[in-house]
């Protein structure tokens, strides 16, 4: 890892309902009408409308961890993140982050969650990525097919081998929404993996097109969607980042 810190923007994705897996786990270890949010990390708070689904590591630890008691909020990702978050003043005592209930990533999956600012506004699924690094950002990668290139290969995968993944075809197979325009058209993930010849979600040409995808979007982009619909993609970066942190629906984190 580089020596500046990432800053990350994490989004709050309240679960509407859990998988039968998942409750089963967590059984009676959360208070009743705890409000539990999955945390994903990440780096286009701009594109939050178009997600489409929340990644897990079906092998990757997760815990359940207690953000505020009287609130009865409580934040789903990975230790590791938990311990920095409680170092950055994201849980209310210093260095204190209780752990309520440890889970697998596969016992999460299927599970219900609201998607803040998606246009899926009646919730997405919790589906499986076999390559989340569960070292990176809180483990939890939410799912925007039109702009990310991994998103968009494991999605096609998900489709294509539902029974195998043990999902649903239609949890992974929701609308794909145009955000953002660029030369490219206006589904950078979607031309590039074309252009590419990419595969599957494990193609190596994945670093690459991830490279050219966030350069495309990031200075050729303008926003085709939304509240910032017009802007250059380089403004309206901050100024969703804004409105999602001032609605109290994410929190910046660094590592
Ligand atoms: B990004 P960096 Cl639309 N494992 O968010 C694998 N990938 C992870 C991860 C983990 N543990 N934690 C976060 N990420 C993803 C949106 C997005 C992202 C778009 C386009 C590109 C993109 C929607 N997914 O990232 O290594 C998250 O996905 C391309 C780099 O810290 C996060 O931002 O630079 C990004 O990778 C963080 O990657």
């Amino acid at each position: 890892e580089g020596v500046t810190p990432q800053e990350y923007l994490c989004l709050k994705m309240r679960t509407l309902e859990w998988s039968e897996r998942a409750k089963q786990v967590i059984g009676d270890a959360l208070p009743a009408n705890a409000k539990v949010y999955f945390v994903p990390a990440t780096l286009r708070p701009e594109t939050m409308y178009g997600q489409t689904c929340c990644f897990v590591g079906p092998k990757v630890k997760y815990s359940i961890f207690e953000a505020s008691a009287d609130r009865k909020e409580y934040f789903l990702l990975s230790s590791r993140a938990a311990r920095n978050m409680a170092y950055q003043s994201i849980f209310p005592e210093w260095g204190v982050y209780p752990k309520m209930v440890d889970l697998l990533g596969s016992d999460l999956v299927g599970s219900l969650v609201d998607a803040p600012l998606s246009v899926h506004n009646d919730g997405v699924r919790i589906l499986p990525m076999e390559t989340v690094k569960p070292t990176k950002g809180t483990g939890i990668v939410t799912c925007v097919p039109s702009n990310s290139p991994d998103d968009y290969a494991t999605v096609l995968d998900l489709v294509k081998k539902a029974e195998y993944y043990g999902i649903k075809e239609e949890w992974a197979e929701k609308e794909i929404i145009p955000i953002i325009q660029t030369p490219m058209g206006n589904l950078t993930a979607k031309a590039i993996y074309e252009k590419l010849k990419i595969n599957s979600s494990k193609d190596p040409k994945l670093t690459e097109a991830k490279e050219i995808a966030y350069k495309t979007d990031f200075y050729q982009g303008t926003m085709i969607y939304g509240l910032f619909s017009g802007k250059p993609v380089q403004e309206a970066k901050a100024l969703v980042a804004k409105q999602l942190l001032d609605s109290g629906r994410a929190f910046k984190y660094a590592e």
